[in-house]
């Protein structure tokens, strides 16, 4: 573990292999299937060709939940985010294979820093990778930045030249700070990538986002540790709480 967080305070991320199981990610992919044949049109292409992504998933199937707390990766996401950790967004997608060109790779922060916090961390992303991922297929790109660079008020530009390409067999964990500079990194290729998104905040601050909403069973179900855990709803959650 104190490995891993001096890893994490040098560089803003970590990778941390086998984490889903083959079991866990058979689940994960047949409830994707299921959904992406549901219900199309919760699978926005955004501007990016091939690309398809929901927030929505938890509301179709339970197979998604038990990412969100994983045995394998809480301790660590407890341990970097500290005690007023909590839940902010989930979503998967869905990069298909591509027969053209690669579109040019669009780096960029989804949010700010937080130089209060030890790591200023503001917001955590995990993302899993659910289909093997190596240098010839669709990838995940972050700028490797310490944790002392992201104290200051404007965060450094985003040097393409210093960021790394992270590959790894499905079931690979990746947890980054989503103040990083980062990328999908788009190549040709016959492979089709899935991921999940989850985003990790603080409760004393605002929800990062209303895209995804929580079904009751996790908002005001399990113990005390989840009540808490998703105990800051963002706006979309709390209205279906309150009124339905
Ligand atoms: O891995 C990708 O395709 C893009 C990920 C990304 O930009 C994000 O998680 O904000």
């Amino acid at each position: 573990m104190e490995e891993n967080l001096d890893f994490f305070r040098d560089n803003g991320y970590l990778v941390v292999a086998d984490v889903l199981s083959p079991e866990e990610l058979a689940g994960l992919n047949e409830a994707i299937d299921c959904d992406r044949q549901l219900y199309p049109p919760l699978w926005r292409g955004g501007q990016e060709e091939g690309r398809f992504q929901s927030v929505s998933p938890l509301l179709s199937s339970r197979a998604f939940d038990g990412t969100i707390r994983h045995a394998k990766v809480l301790p660590l996401v407890a341990a970097l985010m500290g005690p007023k950790l909590c839940f902010d967004e989930f979503s998967v997608m869905v990069r298909e294979s591509l027969a053209d060109e690669p579109p040019p790779v669009g780096w960029h922060r989804d949010t700010a820093h937080w130089p209060e916090h030890p790591l200023a961390l503001k917001n955590l992303s995990l993302i899993y990778y659910l289909t093997d991922v190596d240098a010839k297929n669709h990838c995940f790109a972050i700028m490797p930045e310490g944790v002392e660079a992201k104290r200051t008020e404007q965060p450094e530009p985003i040097d393409p030249e210093r960021c790394v390409e992270l590959y790894g067999r499905a079931g690979t964990a990746i947890l980054f700070n989503a103040g990083s500079g980062h990328a999908g990194i788009v190549r040709t290729t016959e492979q089709e990538r899935r991921t999940i998104h989850i985003y990790y905040g603080h409760s004393s601050q605002a929800a990062l986002s209303n895209h995804t909403i929580v079904p009751r069973r996790l908002a005001q179900g399990g113990d005390e540790s989840s009540r808490a855990f998703y105990g800051r709803p963002n706006l979309a959650t709390q209205l279906v709480l309150d009124n339905f």
